[in-house]
C-alpha cells in the first residue's frame, strides 16, 4: 500500500507540475463519474453533499488500497504475480486517462510512469522484507552478528519514508488540486457572452487542403504551452481584478464580470513564442475573444511621457508591450476564450493577454493582473535582464510540414506543404528550392487575416534521389524573409526551415 501511495503521489505530484489535466487521479475520478448509472450520483449528493468530490478521492484511495494489499502479499511469494496485479490496475487507470476528453500523450506517459514506480517501490520494499526474513529464518546461531536487526530497521525505515512521503506529497497534492479544481469549477461555469464583434468566418480557399498538414487552426488540448510557473497558477475569476496603474490619468479596476459585460472581439491570432526554432512548433493559431486591450488604456488616459504598459500575472511575472502598439488599432486583447471556450488554466484562466505580431514574451501575459503604463527606460520585464531583447517583433518565417523531414517518399508529382506567418503584415508568397536551385513559388492559401499564419503547397515532380528542400516567404510588404541562420537569442531565430527528402522509386 505505501508502494502504491507513493506511486499514485508522485503522479499527482508530477501532475501538479506540469499541468492538473494530466492527473491520473482526476482520470480515473472523471471515468467513475461518468460510468456510474445517475441514481448512484444522486445518492452520493444526497448523502456527501459538497463534498461529494473529497468522498470520491477517499474511495478511490480505499480502492488502490485493496488492490495494492494483494499485489503486496502475491508479490513477496511470487515476484511476477505482483507485478502482474499492479499492471494489471494500471490498466484500468491508463483505460480512464484515455476514454477521457482532454487525453493526450502525455497523460497516457504519466499514468504508464506512475504504474511502473508503483511496481518498482514495491519490488524494492518486498526485497527489503525478504532481506529481513531471511535474517530471521535460520537457525539463530547462523544469522551473522547485527545482520538480523539491521535488515530490519532497513525495511522498516524505507517503508516509513514511503508512508512519509505519502502523507506530505499528498497533502501538498490535495492543496495544488484545491485550489486547481476551484478554478476548473469556476471555469466550468464561465458563460461567454456573444461577440460584439465576431470573428470572420473563415474563407474555404484557407485551407491548403495537403494530407499531413496540422488544422489551421490549432485546438487547445495541442496547443504548445511556454511560462515559467511550476504549478499552474489557479486563479478564482469571483475574486480576480485587472489593475491599470501607473503614468495614467485614473487608475481602473476591472472584475471578471465587468469584462464579461464589454462588447468582446472575437479575431484569429496566431501566436509565437521567441524560443521556437527555425520549423519548430512552438506557435499556433486559435481564435480568441476579448476585450481590446486600448479601450481598457483609453479608460484610465496613459500620460504622454508613457511608452510601455508592464503586464504582470497573478504568480509574479511580467511582460514590457510597446504602448503604441497596443494602441495602433490592431486586435490586441484581453482575452476571456480561446477557441470558443474558457481559457484553459494553462493557457491563462481566466484572462490573458493575446497581441497580434509581438513573441510572446512580451505581450501575451497569462493569469493576467495588472498593468502598468511606465516607460522603458524606467522598468524591465522578466526576460530583459535574463539576455532577451527588450522588443519582440515577430520575425517572418516559414515552414515545411509535408513531407517531414528524413522520410522517404514515392518518385512521381510530391506534394509539399507548410506554412508561413508575418504577423500583423501577411504573407504575399511562398517559395520553395531544391538543392539550391531556382526559387519555384508555391500555390498559397487565402490568410484568415494577416495576423494568423498561411498554409501553402507545392507539387514538384521528383525523381529518385536525394533532395535539399528549403522553404522563404515574403511579406505582403514585399519583405523576404532573413535567410542568415541566427539563433532564438536575443530576439527570435531567423534562417530557412531546410529538409532532407529520399525519393525512392
Ligand atoms: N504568466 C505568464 N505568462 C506568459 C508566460 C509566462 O512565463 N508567464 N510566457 C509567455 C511566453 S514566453 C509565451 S511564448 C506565451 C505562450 O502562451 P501559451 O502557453 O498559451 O502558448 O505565453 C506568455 N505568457
Ligand atoms: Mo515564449
Amino acid at each position: 500500500m505505501v508502494a502504491v501511495g507513493s506511486a499514485a503521489v508522485l503522479g499527482e505530484l508530477l501532475a501538479g507540475f506540469f499541468s492538473p489535466s494530466l492527473s491520473p487521479v482526476t482520470a480515473v475520478g472523471g471515468a467513475v463519474v461518468d460510468a456510474v448509472p445517475p441514481g448512484v450520483k444522486d445518492w452520493a449528493i444526497t448523502v456527501f453533499g459538497t463534498a461529494d468530490k473529497a468522498a470520491l478521492l477517499v474511495g478511490i484511495a480505499l480502492v488502490m488500497a485493496l488492490a495494492a494489499a494483494p499485489a503486496g502479499v502475491l508479490g513477496y511469494h511470487k515476484r511476477f504475480a505482483g507485478t502482474a496485479l499492479i499492471g494489471l490496475f494500471g490498466m484500468v487507470g491508463l483505460a480512464a486517462v484515455l476514454t477521457r476528453a482532454q487525453a493526450s500523450a502525455n497523460a497516457a506517459v504519466l499514468a504508464v510512469l506512475t504504474a511502473v514506480a508503483a511496481v518498482l517501490l514495491l519490488r524494492f520494499l518486498v526485497r527489503r522484507l525478504q532481506d529481513w526474513d531471511a535474517g530471521r529464518t535460520p537457525a539463530p546461531a547462523a544469522v551473522p552478528a547485527g545482520g538480523a536487526p539491521s535488515a530490519r530497521r532497513r525495511f522498516l525505515q524505507a517503508l516509513a519514508g514511503g508512508a512519509a512521503f505519502t502523507a506530505a506529497g499528498g497533502l501538498l497534492a490535495g492543496a495544488w488540486r484545491g485550489a486547481a479544481a476551484i478554478a476548473s469549477e469556476a471555469r466550468s461555469r464561465v458563460a461567454l457572452p456573444v461577440p460584439a464583434s465576431p470573428a470572420p468566418a473563415i474563407p474555404a480557399a484557407a485551407e491548403a487542403k495537403v494530407d499531413g498538414l496540422q488544422p489551421l487552426v490549432t485546438p487547445n488540448k495541442d496547443f504548445y504551452r511556454i511560462d515559467t510557473a511550476l504549478a499552474v497558477p489557479a486563479v478564482d475569476p469571483a475574486t480576480w481584478v485587472l489593475k491599470v496603474t501607473g503614468l495614467v490619468d485614473r487608475e481602473v479596476e476591472l472584475t471578471f464580470a465587468d469584462l464579461l459585460a464589454k462588447p468582446l472581439t472575437e479575431r484569429h491570432t496566431t501566436i509565437a513564442c521567441v524560443s521556437n526554432n527555425v520549423g519548430g512548433d512552438l506557435i499556433g493559431n486559435a481564435r480568441w475573444l476579448g476585450w481590446p486591450v486600448r479601450e481598457l488604456l483609453a479608460l484610465a488616459g496613459p500620460l504622454a511621457d508613457a511608452d510601455m504598459v508592464l503586464s504582470k500575472s497573478a504568480d509574479g511575472w511580467t511582460a514590457g508591450t510597446p504602448l503604441e502598439v497596443l494602441g495602433d488599432g490592431r486586435d490586441a486583447l484581453l482575452a476571456v476564450a480561446m477557441n470558443g471556450e474558457p481559457l484553459p488554466l494553462e493557457h491563462g484562466f481566466p484572462v490573458r493577454l493575446v497581441v497580434p505580431g509581438l513573441y510572446g514574451y512580451v505581450s501575451a501575459t497569462k493569469w493576467v493582473t495588472e498593468l502598468k503604463v511606465t516607460r522603458f527606460a524606467d522598468d524591465a520585464a522578466y526576460w530583459t535582464p535574463r539576455g532577451w531583447s527588450e522588443r519582440g517583433p515577430i520575425k517572418t518565417s516559414s515552414r515545411i510540414d509535408v513531407p517531414r523531414n528524413g522520410r522517404p517518399v514515392k518518385a512521381g508529382t510530391v506534394v509539399f506543404g507548410g506554412v508561413a506567418w508575418a504577423q500583423h503584415t501577411g504573407i504575399g508568397k511562398v517559395e520553395l528550392r531544391l538543392n539550391r536551385g531556382p526559387w519555384q513559388q508555391a500555390h498559397l492559401a487565402e490568410g484568415i487575416s494577416v495576423d494568423t499564419w498561411y498554409q501553402w503547397k507545392l507539387g514538384v515532380e521528383l525523381t529518385e534521389g536525394q533532395y535539399e528542400v528549403q522553404v522563404r516567404a515574403t511579406d505582403l510588404a514585399g519583405q523576404v524573409q532573413d535567410e542568415r541562420s541566427r539563433p532564438v537569442v536575443p530576439d527570435g531565430a531567423t534562417g530557412l526551415h531546410t529538409i532532407r527528402v529520399d525519393v525512392t522509386p
